[in-house]
């Protein structure tokens, strides 16, 4: 995995007694209340095709008991799922994904001394961060944009394949590539060295989320 350089973080216990590890790869799927009109909808299809991994995004507030109700779903079909942004909804589900402005001003010991043994994943945009959030004890660590993305305005410029892969050899835990990513690109997310790929609008504009999941869980699993 991640370059021998990596500092452990006092926390990576928490991460050794989860195992979040083994359950952080392949299609991270985002499903965005803002590009979806039904999110339980999407979310039972994308389940049912076989991801394993959730992310719940809703920018403009997150609705806690939505939430009860897609982590009651994911819990069923052995998924995780983590919450975008609020902190708080975390607890509800299975850990906190944060971007850089989410942790400005906090007490980065304390967020995971509260999250305890639920995820901790960090957006970062270079690998200077991502080793700061690792051994802050992020579980795991988001980067992109791999590709142009239509999704978020503010994404900034392409990192593709080799952003991905400096901060997948910069970091001893599983990252995540995001921005987008769909079947055309999926091999060259893989071949960076990803350990998962975020997909947000290639499930949510699909005509057929499950068999779009089914497609996109297919192509990343294809040994090479
Ligand atoms: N962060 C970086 S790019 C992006 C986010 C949330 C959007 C990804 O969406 P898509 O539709 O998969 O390109
Ligand atoms: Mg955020």
């Amino acid at each position: 995995m991640g370059g021998a350089a990596t500092q452990r973080s006092p926390y990576s216990f928490l991460n050794l007694v989860a195992n979040w590890d083994e359950r952080l790869r392949g299609i991270y799927a985002i499903v965005d209340r803002a590009s979806t009109a039904d999110p339980v909808a999407l979310l039972d299809a994308i389940l049912a095709g076989g991801i394993r991994v959730v992310q719940y995004r809703a920018k403009a507030g997150v609705d806690r008991s939505l939430v009860r109700a897609l982590h009651a779903r994911t819990q069923a079909a052995d998924a995780v799922l983590v919450i975008n942004d609020d902190f708080e909804a975390a607890f509800d589900a299975d850990g906190w994904h944060a971007g850089q402005e989410d942790l400005a001003g906090r007490d980065l010991g304390g967020v995971r001394a509260r999250l305890g043994e639920r995820i901790f994943g960090v957006s970062c945009g270079v690998a200077p961060q991502a080793r700061e959030a690792v051994a802050a004890g992020a579980d795991y660590v988001g980067t992109g944009p791999f590709a142009g993305t239509a999704t978020k305005g503010d994404a900034g410029a392409p990192i593709g394949a080799p952003g991905v892969a400096a901060v997948v050899a910069a970091v001893a835990r599983p990252v995540v590539a995001i921005g987008g990513i769909g079947l055309g690109n999926l091999a060259a997310v893989r071949a960076s060295g990803a350990h998962m790929a975020a997909v947000i609008s290639a499930l949510a504009q699909a005509s057929d989320p499950q068999e779009r999941a089914r497609a996109l869980v297919r192509s990343w699993d294809v040994p090479r």
